[in-house]
């Protein structure tokens, strides 16, 4: 089986990505190699999970190696697409998923309103020896002003998928599985690996 080494140290993404990449071993870096800090400091979703990716591929030192990396985050219409590329840093430097989410909660109250529309947005660039490529996925839907349910990660719990009545925290995993922005991008990603 090909191996994929994830450029990545959130838990979450890690758990969905092997989920969603059956046909490969997915291999988080940190398996791999002592974690390090990646500067992520462009303004674009893609050209972070460039960094990423480079980086990580960089760290290797691995010619054969095929790295994927996965930028994403939610964008609330009423926070004119706050957080955005901003998602892991909104409650603070060292922000827990948690505190990113009570932030993100109290900042929509603070416009006046209990519900605004939002989507989230994943950039997966793949990083090997002679290419470099990104692809994008969107969930569009609905943010609440409180957290409902345990499951998925981040801002799961205070986000609707369009067509639906109940969170990301409180739908079954399949749910998310089928509609996500990382799924909707991974699907555009194992086309691209296909032809590398
Ligand atoms: P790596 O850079 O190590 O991959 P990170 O958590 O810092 O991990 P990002 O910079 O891409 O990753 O930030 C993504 C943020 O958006 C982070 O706060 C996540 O919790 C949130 N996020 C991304 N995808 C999500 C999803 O599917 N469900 C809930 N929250 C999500």
């Amino acid at each position: 089986m090909k191996k994929l080494v994830l450029a990545t140290s959130n838990k979450g993404k890690v758990r969905e990505i092997k989920e969603l990449m059956r046909n490969y071993e997915v291999v988080p870096y940190t398996d791999l190699l002592d974690a390090f800090e990646i500067v992520e400091d462009a303004d674009t979703f893609k050209e972070n999970a460039l960094i990423k990716a480079r980086a990580v591929y960089e760290a290797l030192g691995d010619e054969e190696a095929v790295v994927i990396a996965d930028d994403s985050g939610i964008s609330v219409d009423v926070l004119e697409g706050a957080p955005g590329i901003y998602s892991a840093r909104y409650g603070g430097e060292n922000a827990s998923d948690k505190d990113n989410l009570y932030k993100l909660i109290e900042d929509i109250k603070l416009k006046g309103t209990e519900r605004s529309p939002a989507y989230y947005t994943a950039a997966i660039a793949i990083v090997t020896k002679d290419r470099e490529r990104v692809v994008h996925g969107w969930m569009h839907g609905t943010a609440i002003t409180e957290a409902r349910g345990e499951g998925g990660f981040g801002y799961d719990p205070m986000f609707i998928p369009q067509g639906f009545d109940k969170t990301l925290g409180e739908l079954d995993d399949a749910i998310k599985k089928e509609l996500s922005h990382r799924s909707k991008a991974l699907q555009l990603a194992s086309k691209v690996l296909k032809v590398l």
